[in-house]
């Protein structure tokens, strides 16, 4: 290990060597050879002997140190001086550039919502602002709540090998949020009101599929809950989402799990009703699907359907926020693609 005086010997011949090389130096190529050997962030001389002083001890460090300060002042003044006299001109990054505090300021890039966490977390305000609580479940469930407990039995169509991602053991990916209403129903008795927010998946992928999406689903049971419920409940939600002026229509539809069925419309956003591209000239927009549910799926739970009724509902938050935000390809949500996130 060199002792301080060694160290401070060498710095001495390196910078006689430094200043007899810069006076020899005529043109811009001398000089920059001359600050890449001597005053090189990564193995310049200076950069080298300052890597010296972690070899030091505590009381020699300052010592060095500070030579070794006065050494880089030293070399930085006579390499600003000689480039003005080559170049006419202090060099760019030297002491000498001034600020312009009057630019304006670089823009900080905040990061922000994705708009499916955005229709997502507003759906989900909706509907806690009416006093339903939130439910969640795992997104990996057994066969029992997926289907058979929502009254889907084994040969049912929903359930084939081509639309439902199934893993060993009897478990598959939750193709719907329903089986979380299944766990609760299990656990307590009426009154319930709730919502099920989350990821489910099918085995679909084309322009308007997508393996992996989101849904709320709702349901609320006690005695005496009837269709017109539903309909105040969910008019109540599509004018906060949408817009007090939202014009809604239920259609007659068909689910397992659910006994009527319906399909619920809003007035096109687009064209008010006219008929344009994107409600295919229909003047309305599929938005949700809702029902009595089914007393199978009561008998499942072990509620008693002489006392109880309820409704339950579906809403895909994909579809949602492509209305919303005018996004007209729902693979846009999906690809990560930073044009469309920081917009
Ligand atoms: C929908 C449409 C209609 C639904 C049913 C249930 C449960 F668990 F209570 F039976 N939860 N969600 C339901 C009903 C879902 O989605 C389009």
């Amino acid at each position: 290990m060199p002792s301080l005086n060694e160290l401070l010997e060498r710095l001495d011949s390196v910078r006689q060597q430094a200043e007899e090389e810069l006076s020899h130096a005529g043109t811009p190529e001398d000089l920059e050879s001359f600050r890449i050997k001597y005053m090189g962030r990564s193995s310049g001389a200076l950069t080298n002997l300052f890597k010296q002083l972690s070899d030091l001890s505590v009381e020699d460090k300052p010592v060095f140190g500070k030579s070794a300060n006065l050494f880089k002042q030293r070399l930085q003044e006579l390499f600003e001086e000689k480039y003005q006299a080559i170049h006419g001109a202090v060099p760019k990054q030297g002491k000498a550039v001034l600020k312009d505090i009057t630019l304006p300021g670089r823009k900080v890039n905040y990061g922000h919502m994705h708009p499916i966490t955005k229709a997502l977390t507003e759906v989900v305000s909706i509907f806690t602002t009416m006093g339903f609580s939130i439910a969640e479940g795992p997104e990996i469930e057994r066969d029992y709540y997926n289907f058979e407990a929502l009254n889907m039995p084994e040969e049912h169509p929903a359930r084939d090998m081509q639309d439902t991602f199934y893993l060993s053991g009897g478990f598959l990916l939750r193709t719907q949020t329903s089986p979380v209403q299944i766990r609760i129903m299990e656990r307590s008795r009426p009154p319930v009101s709730i919502i099920a927010p989350g990821r489910v998946f099918r085995r679909d992928w084309d322009l308007t599929h997508t393996p992996m999406f989101h849904q709320v689903e709702g349901l609320l049971v006690d005695k005496g809950i009837s269709m017109t419920h539903l309909k105040g409940v969910l008019e109540t939600f599509l004018k906060a989402f949408f817009g007090v002026d939202t014009k809604i229509r239920f259609r007659p539809s068909y689910f397992p799990f659910t006994e009527p069925s319906t399909e619920v419309d809003i007035g096109c956003i687009f064209c008010n009703g006219k008929g344009c591209r994107v409600c295919k000239t229909a003047g309305w927009l599929e938005i949700l699907g809702a029902g009595m549910v089914h007393p199978e799926v009561f008998k499942r739970v072990k509620y008693d359907t002489d006392v109880y009724t309820g409704f339950a509902f579906g809403i895909g938050t994909e579809r949602l926020a492509m209305l919303k935000y005018n996004i007209n390809d729902l693979r846009m949500f999906f690809e990560n693609d930073l044009r469309f996130l920081r917009q």
